[in-house]
């Protein structure tokens, strides 16, 4: 199976030299190498630019509703072990109005693979500031808001027990592929924070400032030292490569981390009459 066997006909309306485009490509890399097939495979977003993904690839795919792509996925998971289930989306779908669901679904460690291309930027509604927009970024057409503190997803996510923490670069292939095989991978709850450009809204070097600012964590960094990846992800720059991974016995022990892959639902459920008013 090819990257491109993943792949429906629909043509990505993105703008040209979006990063958006790299993640897609990555992904389907991932989803190719590690051999699962359209039907074994789950994609599900909110709403936003980078929420369209799910459209243009070959899956059980679903483009839900601003905000709420991890509390559906998190339901589809539970109930169909089996399939792959990836949850894409962007800055302002998962940190302004989906924030809220993001530790419960950490917490829940269900084994989910949450990517997020984080443009700074709300892109689809044209360029307001979302909670990672900079202090004082140069916005084309900035809108209301920004020029507040920015969030920083990947302290976030650590602070809520996420097992697995990688950041990429949308315009590094090989890395992007990897961490996203990697995250895959993972028997639980994964997080892929993809440093992505917007050419619409951000300035045209937007995507290369982030790359200037980024810097691949060394071999001997030891990505089982929570303490080591609070350290790396507080300094202002972007730390890349996988920034958290949890030992493999501790993710069996914690509750909900690997789905029963042979659990069915009970004939009680299957029979069920559902109520007709
Ligand atoms: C309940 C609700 N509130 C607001 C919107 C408008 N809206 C659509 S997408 C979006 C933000 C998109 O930003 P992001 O998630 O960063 O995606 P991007 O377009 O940058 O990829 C907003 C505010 C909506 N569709 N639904
Ligand atoms: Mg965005």
């Amino acid at each position: 199976m090819k990257p491109k066997d993943l792949r429906t006909e629909l043509l990505p309306v993105w703008c040209t030299g979006c990063g958006d485009f790299g993640v897609l490509k990555g992904l389907t890399q991932a989803l190719s190498d590690l051999e699962i097939a359209p039907e074994k495979l789950a994609v599900i977003s909110g709403i936003g630019c980078s929420s369209r993904l799910p459209g243009y690839v070959k899956a059980y795919s679903f483009n839900t509703i601003h905000g709420r792509a991890l509390p559906i996925a998190s339901g589809l998971k539970t109930a169909r072990p089996e399939l792959t289930t990836v949850v894409v989306g962007g800055d302002g779908d998962g940190f302004s109005i989906g924030l809220g669901h993001l530790p419960h679904a950490i917490r829940r460690d269900i084994n989910l693979t949450y990517i997020v291309m984080d443009n700074g930027i709300y892109g689809l509604t044209k360029g307001q500031a979302s909670p990672t927009t900079e202090l004082e970024s140069k916005r084309t057409r900035g809108l209301a808001g920004g020029d507040e503190q920015p969030l920083n997803p990947v302290l976030l996510v650590l602070s809520a027990g996420c097992g697995f923490v990688a950041r990429t670069h949308a315009g590094n292939m090989p890395h992007m592929r990897e961490m996203m095989k990697q995250a895959i991978e993972y028997p639980g709850f994964s997080f892929v924070h993809v440093l992505a450009g917007c050419v619409t809204y951000q300035p045209r070097n937007y995507s290369d400032q982030l790359l200037q600012r980024s810097y691949e964590l060394p071999a001997e960094y030891d990505k089982s030292d929570l303490g080591a990846a609070i350290t790396a992800v507080r300094d202002g720059r972007f730390a890349l490569g996988v920034i958290y991974k949890r030992p493999l016995e501790e993710v069996a022990a914690t509750a909900g981390a690997t789905a029963d892959e042979d659990w069915t639902p009970p004939d009680a459920v299957l029979k069920q009459d559902l109520p007709t008013e």
